[in-house]
């Protein structure tokens, strides 16, 4: 099975907790992806009926516009079902590293208003603790100044090797731009930082953030697709 099959059969398996009449939040990445696709599916064979998609990036929102998901936002639903996501890595009490696409402002806001948030990975995402996999740990800041918060942000994490990088666009070397107009500061981090509300309440306190990746005891429900099959385990 390649991890692309993986991703598809934990996204199925999250689209098993749909139900008609479900406002949903449709989250960003390859995985969801795969979750969005299967929505659409069953809303085009009428097993599915009155969903309403709350997306979390334009490149969602585009996939379900193409697939006739209905859409709407956050200021008509404030609260919702159900969300279906990824993660860039997943701890053992559930805690999440998200944002590596670019969306966690936007997958963080629509996550938080769900009565329910299923995670979705293949197995490659579990980690020891948040920033074992010593890829990005991301960090939404404005653009205004951003060598200043860069720096502030990796001198608040030296005590774990921590490295800051200005994301930046494939190929041109431009700034990544996210979808509110912001930038991503990706933080790299050698060891594990240990307290995560208190790293993340430290990195929220410098004025120049706007939110971070980590989403700490959000998800309620996590769905792990592996060789030797999927799990599904509730917080
Ligand atoms: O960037 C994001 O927040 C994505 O949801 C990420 O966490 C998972 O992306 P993937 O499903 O493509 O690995």
């Amino acid at each position: 099975l390649t991890q692309d099959d993986l991703k598809k059969i934990a996204a199925y398996k999250a689209v098993e907790f749909v139900e008609s009449g479900m406002v949903l939040g449709l989250g960003t990445g390859s995985t969801a992806k795969h979750a969005i696709d299967r929505i659409g599916e069953l809303l085009s064979q009428k097993k599915l009926t009155n969903i309403i998609g709350i997306p979390t990036s334009t490149q969602t929102h585009e996939q379900a516009l193409g697939l006739g998901i209905p859409l709407s936002d956050l200021d008509t639903h404030p609260v919702l079902d159900l969300a279906i996501d990824g993660a860039d890595e997943v701890d053992p009490d559930m805690n999440l590293v998200k944002g590596r696409g670019g969306s966690l402002l936007r997958e963080k806001m629509i996550e938080g208003c769900c009565k329910k948030f299923v995670v979705i990975v293949d197995e490659s995402k579990l980690v020891d603790y948040i920033g074992g996999s010593g890829l990005a740990l991301p960090v939404e800041i404005v653009p205004f100044c951003w060598k200043f918060t860069a720096m502030k942000l990796e001198s608040m994490f030296m005590e774990a090797g921590c490295v800051a990088k200005l994301r930046v666009e494939n190929g041109n070397g431009k700034a990544y731009v996210t979808d509110n107009g912001n930038y991503i500061v990706d933080l790299y981090l050698k060891k594990d930082i240990g307290d995560l509300r208190a790293a993340g309440d430290a990195i929220l306190r410098l004025a120049g953030v706007v939110e971070h990746g980590m989403f700490i005891d959000m998800a309620t429900t996590l769905i792990v697709a592996g060789e030797l099959g999927v799990t599904v385990r509730n917080k």
